[in-house]
């Protein structure tokens, strides 16, 4: 199944399953609350996995008939089974591979696969530092309240012609990226505006579209609470419904 990401309907809710941290028992699980929940899209991905991202894809389209996208970390994660592909190019950073040398490669693989390829702008944002993504990337995220920067950043994404901006606090982020950035660059852009990283209430759900956000992406929110899918997707429903619920 090629996707095509609903994103002029609503605000949409994508839950982010890392492979490493996705047993049987918790895919399971997930599923069932997932398609309880109404998730939009499943991520599928991480910043280092030891266990292959394509069997997670393999049983999470088993389980459930929610698309998934995969969100590869690095090269090795770059498998066929997804119904899209985030083509992240870290725009935050100055590190030339996760700009444009890791597509190079991945390009002629992608061309051969059926999955749709989403270009996305990737910028990483300072929400208490020290995150995985910081780390593996070898960049430095954009800091907070430099809301003229991240601007500037995902405007250059979009004249590039991304598809999407991605302001990523980083998995398990101490806080989320701050509302006052989402709204500056939500004002600037025409493109759908992702956010993730450090979400796990569903007041965080609400502060992010609120402020602008298209999609929102909770990874360890689940993990550690996994009702919380549920009050994520009534708060997007109530925000699709034109009311805010909380
Ligand atoms: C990470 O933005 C995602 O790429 C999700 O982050 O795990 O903190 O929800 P969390």
């Amino acid at each position: 199944m090629i996707v095509e990401i609903p994103w002029k309907k609503r605000k949409l809710v994508a839950q982010l399953i890392d492979p490493d941290r996705a047993g049987e028992e918790t895919l399971v699980n997930a599923a069932r609350l997932a398609d309880e929940a109404g998730v939009d899209i499943f991520l599928a991905g991480g910043s280092l996995t030891s266990v292959p991202v394509a069997d997670v894809i393999k049983r999470l389209k088993q389980l459930s008939s929610i698309p998934v996208v995969l969100f590869p970390g690095n090269l090795t994660q770059l498998t066929a089974g997804a119904d899209a592909v985030f083509m992240l190019s870290l725009i935050s950073g100055r590190n030339p591979e996760l700009l444009i040398g890791s597509h190079v490669i991945a390009a002629p693989v992608l061309k051969n696969m059926r999955e749709r390829v989403i270009p996305v702008g990737y910028m990483l944002i300072d929400c208490g530092g020290g995150t995985s993504v910081e780390y593996m990337s070898q960049t430095s995220p954009i800091p907070s309240g430099k809301n003229d920067i991240a601007v500037a950043t995902a405007l250059a994404g979009e004249m590039l012609g991304m598809k999407a901006i991605y302001l990523e606090g980083g998995s398990g982020a101490a806080r989320p990226v701050d509302p006052s950035m989402i709204k500056a660059v939500r004002d600037e852009l025409t493109i759908p505006l992702i956010t993730g990283g450090g979400i796990d209430s569903a007041v965080k759900v609400e502060m992010a579209f609120d402020a602008g956000a298209d999609m929102v992406v909770i990874g360890n929110g689940c993990e550690q609470n996994p009702a919380l899918i549920k009050g994520a997707c009534l708060v997007r429903d109530s925000f699709n419904r034109g009311a805010v619920i909380i």
